[in-house]
């Protein structure tokens, strides 16, 4: 399968990508080396700003960098690790939403405002009321309600909360107990806010059940949404079983049936990724570490096509390279 390094001059993470006035944007994280050495809680992850991406032949096409569109000394509420973001556009203006860790070192998710999809972004003085955790996913419905799906474990902090309540003491579910899952919430009309208390996005087995803690198909992190013949794809990353998995439901908030692999595992410790049609092809946007010698917090940008069957099955992707 022909794939595509699309940044090889940076080190690129987490793409989020649409389409807007008819090219490909892409919303990375924006690795760098920072020296803070690897720890179970992604502190080496340490990036300060965000570049916005755009191009117009996805495998073929020049890609044009328009360079830093927000750096973390420009929002007032957050101190480090500006995480996974994403886009979306509202009555022109275009809404990214993206994590950092405030000044008492919890994550929140901001939203910072352009006239142009490739900024530079204005960010709010303070982040969305009620956020927490990490990877904001923005969905927007046909008939224009505008969904963030957001949350990640370990790292990104998703244990230390049940219900959009903070615990005491951050716990993960034992082996057999429903797996954690992420969070969906539809925004206000002004895309600042949410507009209602974050639901769970329960993704089910073939029996009916929620997947479980310890089954290596249950959610991590990376959320993504995305529609195909009127029914709702979320897709994920399952954090350490280093897959990219998805499930299919009939509305934004599902629940969804699993229904496999997306990815295999790729070189490197985290995978995430998004799915964008665009000229009548389906992308698969990620990243791996490859170009780094497998140091997984220096990641680069790939594409390749994705293919489904006729039953709306996406077909799986080696994430190694042949
Ligand atoms: O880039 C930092 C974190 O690594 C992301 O938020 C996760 O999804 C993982 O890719």
């Amino acid at each position: 399968m022909k794939k595509r390094y699309l940044v090889p001059g940076d080190y690129m993470a987490d793409p989020s990508v649409h389409v807007f006035d008819g090219k490909v944007y892409i919303y990375p994280s924006h690795d760098y080396e920072s020296g803070i050495p690897e720890d179970d809680w992604g502190s080496h992850f340490n990036m300060r700003d965000y570049h916005v991406f755009s191009l117009d032949d996805v495998m073929e096409g020049e890609v044009t960098d328009h360079g830093v569109v927000l750096d973390v000394a420009d929002v007032p509420w957050a101190k480090r690790q500006m995480w996974d973001c994403d886009c979306c556009e509202k009555d022109g203006k275009y809404y990214l939403y993206f994590p950092a860790k405030d000044k008492t070192d919890i994550f929140r998710i901001g939203v910072a405002v352009s006239d142009h999809p490739y900024g530079p972004f204005v960010p709010e003085p303070d982040p969305i009321r009620g956020s927490y955790s990490m990877d904001p996913a923005v969905f927007k419905d046909d008939d224009g309600q505008v969904y963030v799906y957001f949350g990640g474990l370990m790292g990104g902090q998703l244990q230390r909360y049940r219900d959009n309540s903070a615990l005491e003491c951050a716990s993960l579910p034992a082996v057999g107990e429903p797996a954690l899952p992420s969070r969906v919430a539809r925004l206000t009309d002004d895309m600042k806010q949410f507009a209602e208390e974050p639901r769970a996005v329960v993704v089910l087995g073939a029996d009916g059940k929620p997947l479980a803690a310890d089954d290596p198909h249950r959610f991590f992190e990376a959320s993504w949404m995305h529609k195909y013949r009127g029914k709702y794809y979320f897709s994920y990353s399952t954090g350490d079983s280093h897959l990219l998995c998805y499930a299919v439901g009939d509305n934004p908030y599902g629940p969804f049936v699993y229904q496999g692999v997306i990815l295999t595992p790729v070189v490197g410790w985290t995978t995430h990724h998004s799915i964008v049609e665009y000229k009548g092809k389906w992308y698969l946007f990620h990243h791996d570490s490859v170009p780094s010698g497998g140091r997984t917090w220096l990641r680069s940008l790939k594409v390749c096509e994705l293919h489904y069957d006729a039953e709306g099955r996406i077909q799986t992707i080696e994430g190694k390279d042949e």
